[in-house]
């Protein structure tokens, strides 16, 4: 057995059952693609996913990607050459696209079940297999000219990068000096540095696909600093006849240095120099607009959702490696029986402690999944609504916003949580989780990477705060709160009117209420600092000392709404009658929903408490005295 332990009824679960995904299938743009089709691709990828694909997850670790800095290249290893051939010539990368471009007409929320599972087997995987995604979002921006090139890297199947990084911009993406000088013919020359670009180079696509942000200059173009002022570029490593498809002459984009990672190690981090030694690094201006962070926003957007699903992915079998571990594996005697030295050893399973950390790493990851799922639920909607004129626009704008305010979310948390639980999934094997006889201590590496990239925690809590919440006046927020009451009323109340024995779950719903009204308080503080900054403009410090914790309040009080929504779901399924492996599952999800209610959501009274009593004192901290 391979390392990768993929959770397909939990997916199939969200996906059919919690958030009614199936009943958008066989319809309008997802007609091609029936409930039952859909189960079938998820079967069959899980195979996949536990078989090929996670086959080089480990010697990929161990032997990773070479540097040969003469003929500027990296050389991927072998193993990994054979996982990455199941993807491209299963033609897998086709769920993500649309019908126009070969795509089979996959709603997002089956998208994102699929990517859960490569991305969790072997997510570097998923990366290098960019190049068509992102050659869909050029396409739909580009000229026709950039048209005739995204197809081309479609039907060639390349590979894609996103440059944005530099040594001295990093967070702050408008400090970039990477410049693209007007030509005579209307090209652009690129000049510059990039720094940790994903997939910079490697020996397994004909062609890399690079999207560039960079600062034109040049007769007529105005100059303008910060993002505001960076456009967007395509360049690619080899020039091609746009025609014919044939490659030309490498073009003067060259990776100059791969970095020496912590985990992650098969995706080959490079620096990457444009016109180098005289050779220029010729790009097109992306749709011929110089509006480049919005453009790359929409690459951004995608891939920040993919790196949330990649931590919950990896949390996920973190946690079912864990889970068959404290099955097997015995020591001590049941607390019970402690002080009697005959009494008979159990599975570690059978201690409270080991319980306790078993079942936080499946709220974290059950959880997230359904915050990543109730995310592409919106999107299955906002991708419905474009391939019809029959749509509520209002309510098409509201998914949309809703889509927003969560990502960093997914992101942003999803990152946090897998992280910091992944760590259980290591205590769970005691001693032995240290080694490299089980696959957590990668794990552990592979996702740290995800607290970083895409935007660090820090940028993901702003983001959430400012733009999400305040610019958008508290729309999407408030849409979401709603929803929760109303599931609340219709559900909490009834448990209480029940009263004891029949009023299941009443404790816990009372908890996701105490969880909102928490919530709504922190947002409240929050924004009374925000605007009071008018006055003292360093009241804006407290927001910025406490905005981490507000997204990780959201994102408990999320995980409880949904994995409570799921445990209605469960009781409902158990109370007509479920048998077998179903209605163990059923059981499961009660009583994770019941556990993180009764154990986690307390915790934002106090975390509520400390955003009502900050102050800026740790902004008046010398410092020499840190
Ligand atoms: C990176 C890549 O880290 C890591 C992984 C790569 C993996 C690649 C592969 C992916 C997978 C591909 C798929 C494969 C599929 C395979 C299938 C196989 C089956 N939302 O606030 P302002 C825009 S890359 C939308 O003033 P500042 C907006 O246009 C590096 N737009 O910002 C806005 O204008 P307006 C990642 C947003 O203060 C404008 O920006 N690096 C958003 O100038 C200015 O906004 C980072 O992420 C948003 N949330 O700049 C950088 N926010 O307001 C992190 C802004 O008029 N830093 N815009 O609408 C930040 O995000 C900063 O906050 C900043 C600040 C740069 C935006
Ligand atoms: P910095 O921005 O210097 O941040 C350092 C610390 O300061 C962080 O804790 C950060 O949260 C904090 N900080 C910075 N500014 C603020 C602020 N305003 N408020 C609060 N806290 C702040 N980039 C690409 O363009 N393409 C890629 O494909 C790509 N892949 C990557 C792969 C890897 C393995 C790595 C390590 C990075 C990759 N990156 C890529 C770059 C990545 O997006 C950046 O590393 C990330 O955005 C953070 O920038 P930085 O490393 O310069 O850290």
């Amino acid at each position: 057995m391979g390392h990768y332990k993929a959770n397909l009824r939990d997916l199939e679960f969200n996906l059919f059952e919690v958030f009614g995904g199936g009943q958008r299938m066989g319809t309008g743009p997802f007609a091609e693609m029936d409930p039952d089709t859909a189960r079938g691709v998820l079967r069959e990828l899980t195979d996949l996913a536990t078989g090929p694909l996670a086959a080089s997850f480990t010697d990929a670790d161990r032997n990773p990607p070479t540097f040969d800095p003469q003929n500027h290249s990296v050389q991927v290893p072998e193993s990994f050459k054979k996982s990455f051939a199941a993807i491209m010539d299963g033609q897998w990368w086709r769920l993500e696209l649309t019908d126009e471009l070969g795509g089979y007409g996959a709603p997002p929320s089956l998208r994102w079940a699929c990517a859960e599972l490569i991305l969790g087997a072997n997510p570097a995987l998923f990366m290098y297999a960019a190049g068509p995604t992102f050659a869909q979002t050029l396409y739909y921006m580009g000229t026709d000219e950039q048209k005739k090139l995204a197809k081309l890297v479609i039907d060639q199947g390349w590979g894609a990068t996103m440059v944005l990084t530099e040594p001295d911009a990093g967070s702050d993406v408008g400090a970039g000096r990477t410049k693209a000088i007007r030509q005579p013919d209307g090209s652009w020359h690129l000049e510059g540095v990039k720094r940790f670009i994903t997939s910079g180079d490697q020996d397994m696509t004909d062609n890399i696909l690079h999207l560039v942000l960079a600062r034109p200059e040049g007769p007529g173009v105005e100059t303008k600093p910060g993002t505001k002022g960076l456009s967007l570029f395509a360049v690619p490593k080899y020039h091609v006849d746009l025609e014919t498809g044939e490659r030309g002459e490498r073009n003067g984009v060259f990776v100059t240095g791969v970095e020496h990672k912590m985990g992650l190690k098969v995706s080959a981090t490079c620096e990457l120099s444009f016109g180098l030694d005289g050779t220029p690094a010729v790009g097109t201006l992306v749709g011929d607009v110089h509006d480049g962070i919005a453009q790359m926003f929409k690459v951004i957007e995608y891939a920040r959702m993919m790196v949330g699903t990649k931590a919950i992915a990896t949390l996920s079998t973190g946690y079912l490696n864990a889970l068959d571990y404290a099955k097997e594996r015995v020591q001590g005697a049941d607390l019970t029986r402690a002080a009697d030295k005959t009494a008979p050893r159990v599975s570690i399973i059978h201690h409270p402690d080991v319980r306790r950390i078993l079942m936080r790493q499946k709220a974290y990851a059950e959880g997230l999944r359904a915050v990543y799922s109730y995310t592409a639920d919106l999107q299955d909607q906002i991708f419905a609504a474009t391939a019809t004129t029959d749509t509520d626009e209002q309510s098409v704008e509201l998914a949309k916003r809703i889509n927003d305010l969560l990502l960093p979310v997914v992101k942003g948390v999803g990152s946090e949580r897998a992280y910091e639980n992944l760590a259980l999934s290591l205590q769970t094997f005691g001693g032995s989780g240290y080694t490299q006889d089980y696959p957590i201590e990668q794990y552990l590496r592979d996702a740290k990477i995800d607290t970083l990239y895409e935007g660090t925690t820090a940028i993901q809590a702003q983001d959430f705060f400012f733009r999400k919440i305040l610019k958008d006046r508290g729309v999407a927020l408030g849409a979401v709160a709603g929803e929760m009451l109303e599931f609340l009323q219709r559900n909490g109340s009834a448990a209480a009117d029940a009263g004891e024995g029949d009023g299941r779950l009443k404790t816990e719903f009372a908890a996701l209420g105490r969880a909102l009204t928490d919530v709504q308080g922190m947002i409240g503080t929050l924004t009374s600092y925000a605007t009071g900054a008018a006055q003292d403009p360093a009241s804006v410090y407290k927001v910025g000392e406490h905005a981490v914790s507000l997204l990780l309040s959201v994102g408990d009080l999320m995980i409880g709404y949904l994995l409570l929504r799921q445990a209605v779901i469960a009781q409902a399924a158990l109370d007509n009658g479920a048998t077998g492996p179903d209605a163990d599952f059923y059981a499961g999800k009660v009583a994770v929903a019941s556990w993180f209610a009764r154990n986690m959501l307390p915790e934002l009274t106090g975390r509520r408490k400390v955003i009502e009593a900050a102050d800026t004192s740790l902004m008046q901290v010398p410092e020499s005295a840190f």
